[in-house]
């Protein structure tokens, strides 16, 4: 009679995340890389699935790549326009879109979600936990005319695709690099997580219409695999902007968004060592003033990567996402 396996081999395989700083070549040779996401320019990025080149500058000298590893077995490959990676378990999924070959921003984003949906329909992995979404002057345009607000109503159409299913934890940013691609990666999964919602702000969908007419749809977090993957956090309470145009007092009511978000999720640890954030910030010139500020506040903080880009609210100098181990 032969022994049972051990019970790893029964075990869902386990996502990890981190900032590092080996040679992409390195890292793409390991067998238990799910994904590298450089930033900015990051020259000779080989042409691989589980590869995506952000646009998006890094305000740090030696910007590191995010690493996504699993302790699973990793497969990875294409289709069409799609690149995905997966464990079986989680699956990373990347692609870009010419907004030109869509009539713009608001086709560009309705193709994307439309695809998306349909892509993990198909698959054994089909609950988004998080997406990051990523396009050239998210502020460009007045009123409802804004870049920002029509990516949001071709995301809503595009989102019908996905069925019923709750809406993802999300980023949205503005690049400053005046490429007309949308850029969008994310991360589902087998089993749903549980979507977290911040008692501090309306949830983005019930924002009134003076914002746009299709509110954003995204979840304030996604709690799963002990994890809170932490949407794009700014100074928004209730529904509002608050301290228009005032860094400081920004960087605290985020954090104070941060915290309740955390609190909310049921974590039993506060925001630093089992947090890693990447914080976006207009301003690049604004760097060093964040980076002490976290320092002072976030002292034994897991990873922080500060780049630049453009928050969806004029009025708005920063926004901070992440990942948080629940325990
Ligand atoms: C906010 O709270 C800030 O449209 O996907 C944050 C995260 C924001 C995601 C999105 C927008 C999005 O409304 C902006």
């Amino acid at each position: 009679m032969s022994s049972p396996p051990p019970v790893s081999e029964f075990a869902a395989p386990s996502l990890a995340f981190g900032f590092e700083h080996a040679p992409v070549a390195q890292l793409l040779g390991q067998a238990d890389v799910l994904a590298v996401l450089g930033f900015g320019a990051t020259p000779g990025l080989p042409d691989d699935p589980r590869v995506l080149r952000v646009g998006l500058a890094p305000l740090q000298a030696a910007a590191p790549f995010e690493v996504w590893r699993s302790s699973g077995t990793v497969a990875c490959g294409r289709d069409g326009d799609l690149r995905w990676s997966g464990d079986g378990e989680h699956l990373f999924v990347a692609f870009e879109v010419d907004e030109a070959a869509h009539g713009g921003i608001a086709g560009a984003a309705e193709y994307a979600y439309e695809r998306l949906g349909r892509f993990l329909a198909g698959c054994p992995t089909p609950h988004l936990w998080r997406l990051w979404n990523y396009l050239d002057a998210i502020n460009l345009g007045d009123g409802d005319d804004e870049r920002y607000r029509r990516f949001c109503q071709g995301r809503a159409r595009g989102m019908r695709t996905l069925d019923g299913a709750p809406y993802p934890a999300a980023t949205a940013i503005g690049r400053q690099d005046g490429v007309r691609v949308l850029q969008v990666y994310g991360l589902a999964a087998r089993r749903p997580g549980t979507p977290v919602e911040n008692p501090r702000q309306v949830s983005a969908w019930r924002y009134p219409r003076q914002y746009g007419p299709t509110a954003p749809t995204f979840a304030r977090g996604m709690r799963a695999d002990a994890r809170l993957l932490i949407s794009g956090t700014a100074a928004v309470v209730g529904h509002a902007s608050a301290h228009h145009d005032d860094l400081a007092a920004q960087v605290d009511e985020t954090l104070a968004n941060l915290a309740s978000l955390l609190d909310t999720a049921g974590t039993t640890m506060p925001l630093g060592a089992p947090s890693q954030l990447k914080a976006y910030l207009r301003d690049p010139a604004d760097a060093a003033f964040v980076a002490a500020a976290l320092a002072a506040r976030l002292p034994q903080l897991g990873g922080l990567l500060l780049l630049a880009g453009d928050i969806c609210r004029r009025e708005l100098l920063i926004e901070i996402d992440g990942v948080h181990r629940l325990r």
